[in-house]
């Protein structure tokens, strides 16, 4: 196939997830460093992008979605991410576990808890799958943790059980932070505390944090999806560093459609 072709199929549409995502402002970049000037970026939601992403593959049908890692749907089709020698979308990143001012002070067993937590891309993608195939997520949590409980116990170790306290974590409605809330959540509440998870958008996840009324949260991509909203709050937060390592972002296709890399799309 060829550039015309695939986006006379796609009617040059780049179906992307909510706005605010890091991963829309890297496709924006992406965009202009490879001159996609006929090229649309679609607003919407992860949950719709897959639900494009499902229809499309059904019927065997071109598509192109903004895609990360780790995520279940590489597991579920056959998907290839568009090479990207331009390096619009960076490289492999953190996941940093970012919670605030006070707490350490405050409920220093929760802090030592989030500050150990710890663990592999294929974690998180066990969980996802589980949610996926339509476990709740609470479910999905609880059996990961029962089959991984030397791991969870290094994330507890010298950790001060709670007594009832509240501990509250935001986090974005992506398929990945749903895994990972939900998990540290689940951990939480099983060392005494009273968890409350609360789905938000990205840029008030960051803000709940610095301004205190969020304690704290699993989701922040660094250092470069996140970057902006980081350097925007980075002075009122405490970095407690990467909780997991190996993420990437990209276009992604699934494995028919003939075009190799974004370079091919002008
Ligand atoms: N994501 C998943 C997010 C971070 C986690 C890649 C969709 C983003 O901000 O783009």
């Amino acid at each position: 196939g060829n550039a015309n072709e695939i986006g006379a199929q796609t009617d040059y549409e780049i179906v992307g997830i909510e706005p605010g995502a890091g991963l829309m402002e890297l496709t924006k970049t992406a965009i202009e460093d490879y001159e996609l000037d006929d090229w649309t970026l679609l607003e919407g939601s992860s949950a719709a992008m897959v639900a494009e992403l499902q229809k499309a593959y059904t019927n065997q049908e071109p598509i192109i979605i903004t895609g990360w890692t780790p995520h279940w749907m590489f597991s579920q089709y056959d998907l290839k991410y568009l090479e990207d020698p331009k390096e619009s979308f960076g490289g492999a990143e953190d996941i940093h576990t970012i919670v605030r001012k006070g707490l350490e002070q405050d409920l220093p067993g929760a802090y030592t808890i989030l500050d150990q937590f710890t663990w592999e891309p294929s974690d998180m993608e066990a969980v996802m799958v589980d949610v996926t195939n339509g476990m709740d997520p609470e479910e999905a949590a609880e059996k990961w943790i029962n089959a991984n409980s030397d791991l969870v116990s290094e994330w507890t170790k010298g950790a001060q059980a709670g007594n009832g306290e509240a501990v509250k974590l935001v986090f974005v409605a992506w398929d990945s932070e749903i895994a990972s809330t939900y998990v540290i959540g689940k951990v939480l509440e099983q060392n005494g505390y009273k968890v409350t998870l609360s789905q938000v958008e990205v840029g008030p996840m960051f803000a709940g944090v610095a301004n205190g009324s969020a304690d704290g949260m699993v989701g922040a991509w660094l250092p470069t999806t996140h970057l902006e909203y980081f350097n925007t709050y980075k002075a009122d937060v405490v970095d407690l560093g990467s909780n997991l390592h190996g993420t990437k972002n990209g276009l992604v296709v699934p494995k028919y459609v003939e075009i190799e890399s974004i370079e091919d799309l002008k």
